[in-house]
């Protein structure tokens, strides 16, 4: 016997591939039901070799459903995650809004899998940012060694992290420079995304940093461990799908290079390719479709005590959203479920 299974939001980057996932994985399915806004309302999405027809989330009705995989965004979060988990379902959910809620765990399996038990308090678990998920998974391993002190990290996130708009902006821009009868101005982004970067992701807060950047820092906190200061500069690059981060870690205690690229070759959900010769790392655009959280340039920071540096790369749809989903779902099945 296996699950039933709802993902809202189906016709989206994110949805799309949480179905996706879910048939490469052969996440056991008995039944499964897609759901959109009533402006996406019919539009069919694959599922393995099956076309199914996505339903209306405003009136489906959740009762008898085992678990819900929301990519929906706060607002309609707001509205319909209550409303799943009230029936019996349990949500999990790649939407902010939860994250923060102490009743509600924020689970990146690599890390904090046992914080999946807490899920009963609201029938409701969070999926983090996609920049702190492939974060996170590069950092537990090495904090679990010589304790991490702070970190420092710079991102280089692609377009589709604003979505589709996001997507069709870069694809546009980029046509529009080699005609420039045809402008696109800056809409999804504040400015030119084409053959530029934007120091710039969500909304500024008071203190001057942005949302995105305060995102990991609280996450990072409530998966890994409070007592970590992280601080970030949240960039957005001309890249479609990946997205890569310049992180340098203070540990309390003595890491050597060639312990830190031992432990992470050795850890779940790491690759490391690290050659130090032209080609030697890894680039977004390998590592779209992919599982893992890749790690390049690994290295002694000489300015500290106990400093590393490292280039982290992953998948934003996948391991930052869809992926990190669904072994969610896996760990809950195994775990308390226990269907499959
Ligand atoms: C971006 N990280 O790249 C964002 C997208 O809190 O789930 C995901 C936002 C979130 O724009």
């Amino acid at each position: 016997m296996g699950y039933k299974i709802v993902v809202a939001g189906a016709t989206g980057n994110v949805g799309r591939e949480m179905l996706n996932i879910l048939a490469e994985r052969e996440f056991p399915v008995d039944e499964i039901a897609v759901l959109a806004s009533r402006r996406s309302l019919g539009t069919e999405v694959s599922f393995g070799d099956r076309t199914l027809k996505t339903q209306d989330l405003d009136t489906f009705d959740f009762s008898g459903w085992d678990m819900a995989l929301f990519a929906i965004g706060s607002d309609a979060t707001k509205v319909y995650a209550p409303k799943a988990a009230k029936a019996g379902c349990v949500v999990i959910d790649n939407s902010s809004l939860y994250r923060y809620d102490p009743d509600v765990p924020l689970v990146v399996p690599e890390v904090n899998a046992d914080a999946v038990m807490g899920y009963a308090k609201k029938n409701i678990i969070a999926n983090p940012n996609c920049s702190t998920a492939q974060m996170v998974v590069a950092l537990k391993p090495l904090h679990d060694r010589a304790r991490i002190k702070r970190v420092v990290v710079s991102t280089y996130q692609s377009v589709s992290g604003a979505g589709k708009e996001g997507m069709d902006e870069l694809w546009d821009q980029t046509k529009a420079v080699y005609n420039p009868t045809d402008d696109k101005p800056a809409k999804k982004f504040t400015k030119q995304i084409a053959f530029n970067v934007i120091p710039h992701i969500d909304v500024f807060l008071e203190d001057g940093q942005t949302k995105e950047e305060w995102k990991m820092v609280a996450e990072t906190k409530k998966i890994l461990d409070s007592k970590i200061k992280v601080t970030a500069t949240c960039v957005r690059v001309p890249v479609f799908v990946g997205h890569s981060e310049a992180i340098n870690i203070e540990f309390e205690d003595h890491l050597d290079e060639a312990e830190a690229r031992d432990i992470l070759r050795e850890s779940p959900g790491i690759m490391v390719i690290d050659k130090r010769e032209n080609g030697g790392y890894v680039t977004p655009i390998e590592c779209v479709g992919d599982y893992a959280t890749f790690i390049s340039r690994i290295r002694q920071d000489p300015t500290i005590d106990n400093g590393i540096n490292l280039w982290c790369v992953s998948d934003n749809l996948r391991k930052g959203a869809a992926l990190n989903a669904v072994q969610i779902a896996e760990v809950l099945g195994q775990r308390v479920l226990k269907k499959g």
